[in-house]
């Protein structure tokens, strides 16, 4: 049994994706980081970093721990699914993947959200900045799904640390008609049971993002 400790984010719904996925038995904590929850002194012991999402495996002699790359190279490792271990070309092509979102895709899209949807016109250049490295990162993406149904090779840990990202891409003014392999990719992601349910993780009144 995982419990789950996390909020209605796109770091939160990574990990959401993937417990879904794999149908491991976990429960869900919900840590309301608009109310500080994450600075509480029990969510602290187990995320000293403050931040969402976490995971305590109690079958595991309650193993705690915090950043979404290492949460889910475990609850892959764990479950053996969405990362392919057997062929070390694909495994190494999703680590690539996996640590472009963590190092790129999640904190520069972070910055988008913070200078241009929750503090336009504080700062020319942050929003100018960030927004245009952004662009450039649906750039990428898109490039690398061009004839490809996923990030790498079947539907794995790479797609779902990206996937939540882009679904804001309404908040980071990207119009996914710009990046059509993103935008088919996107679709086929949010079609899927375990995204639907994931994005309701926990419980929030927030609609599914889908491009015009
Ligand atoms: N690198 C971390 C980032 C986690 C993160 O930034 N989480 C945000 C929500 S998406 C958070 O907890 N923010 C609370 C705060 O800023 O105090 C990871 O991948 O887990």
């Amino acid at each position: 049994m995982i419990d789950f400790y996390t909020w209605y984010t796109p770091n939160g719904r990574k990990v959401a994706l993937l417990l879904e996925e794999t149908g491991i038995d976990y429960t869900t904590i919900p840590v309301n980081i608009g109310k500080d929850e994450q600075f509480e002194p029990d969510f602290l012991k187990i995320a000293p970093n403050n931040r969402i999402p976490a995971i305590v495996d109690h079958d595991n002699n309650d193993f705690s721990l915090m950043e979404t790359g290492a949460i889910m190279l475990y609850l892959a490792e764990k479950t053996g699914q969405f990362l392919n271990t057997k062929d070390r070309d694909v495994y190494w092509r999703t680590m690539e993947w996996l640590m472009w979102q963590m190092g790129g895709v999640g904190p520069m899209f972070g910055q988008v959200h913070h200078f241009t949807k929750y503090n336009p016109g504080k700062s020319e250049y942050a929003q100018e900045r960030y927004e245009k490295e952004a662009r450039r990162l649906y750039g990428v993406l898109d490039r690398r799904l061009e004839g490809r149904d996923f990030i790498v090779d079947d539907y794995s840990i790479a797609d779902m640390a990206v996937w939540p990202w882009t679904a804001r891409h309404n908040w980071q003014e990207i119009n996914l008609n710009d990046f059509p392999n993103v935008r088919r990719w996107y679709m086929k992601i949010l079609e899927r049971p375990a995204t639907k349910r994931a994005w309701n993780i926990p419980e929030n009144d927030q609609p599914l993002p889908v491009p015009e």
